[in-house]
């Protein structure tokens, strides 16, 4: 009984200190910004699909004071608190009339990134210093944006609800840019308990793949 009680203990230790939030954005190495972050009230998951909570987080409708400018073209980076679980990176983006007061219902999302299963069998998650990187398209339209950084926690996701959804939602200005808009897909509503990328046992047997969530990336 004291073995069993105490691996629990170390269990649930593990998994509270891999809880993780979204904390600020870097574009193009000019610096940590998190003014435009809606930072969420905790770090717990969020596990419902089909919760308004799966498009950025708890309170995610509540603005944050600023605007990040983001160069169409940007390269970006991430920053999440270390020692997330072990799953994938995506991340989404939605035209809006005004990031600073947007509301977060009835946006149409696209996705510009995802970083998965790797070949020697490590997931994106945990990334290296917490830090994930990715591109904004080139050819989009200026204007503004909500950002959508997503990882998913995929450590207890045998059964739904069972993935750990960790979001967080930037509010950008996208400057330059082209005219392209690409296909959306809705939040909730792109996330199904069913899909294979969110109901999956990654221990045994060990995936040899892995099926992303959501709409394909929009290549730009
Ligand atoms: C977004 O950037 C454009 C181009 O620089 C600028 O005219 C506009 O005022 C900016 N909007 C916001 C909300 O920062
Ligand atoms: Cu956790």
């Amino acid at each position: 009984m004291f073995g069993l009680s105490y691996i629990c203990v170390l269990l649930l230790a593990s998994s509270s200190l891999a809880h993780v939030r979204m904390t600020a954005i870097n574009v193009n190495s000019a610096g940590w910004d998190s003014t435009g972050v809606r930072l969420p009230p905790s770090n717990s998951p969020v596990t419902d699909v089909t919760s308004n909570d799966i498009i950025c987080n708890v309170n995610g409708a509540t603005p944050a004071s600023g605007i990040t400018t983001v160069p169409a073209g940007a390269s970006v980076q991430a920053q999440w608190d270390p020692g997330a679980h072990p799953g994938p990176n995506l991340v989404y983006m939605a035209k809006v009339s005004d990031a600073k007061t947007s509301t977060i219902t009835g946006l149409g999302w696209f996705k510009i990134s995802e970083d998965g299963l790797h070949s020697d069998g490590t997931w994106s998650s945990p990334l290296p210093n917490g830090i994930y990187n990715f591109k904004i398209p080139s050819d989009i339209e200026p204007g503004n944006y909500l950002l959508r950084v997503e990882t998913i926690g995929l450590h207890v996701a045998s059964t739904y609800p069972g993935a750990q959804f960790y979001i967080g939602c930037v509010q950008i200005n996208v400057t330059g840019g082209g005219s392209v808009s690409p296909a959306t897909v809705s939040f909730p509503g792109a996330y199904h308990g069913s899909d294979p990328g969110i109901t999956i046992n990654i221990y045994y047997p060990v995936p040899t793949s892995y099926t992303f969530p959501g709409p394909p990336v929009f290549s730009g």
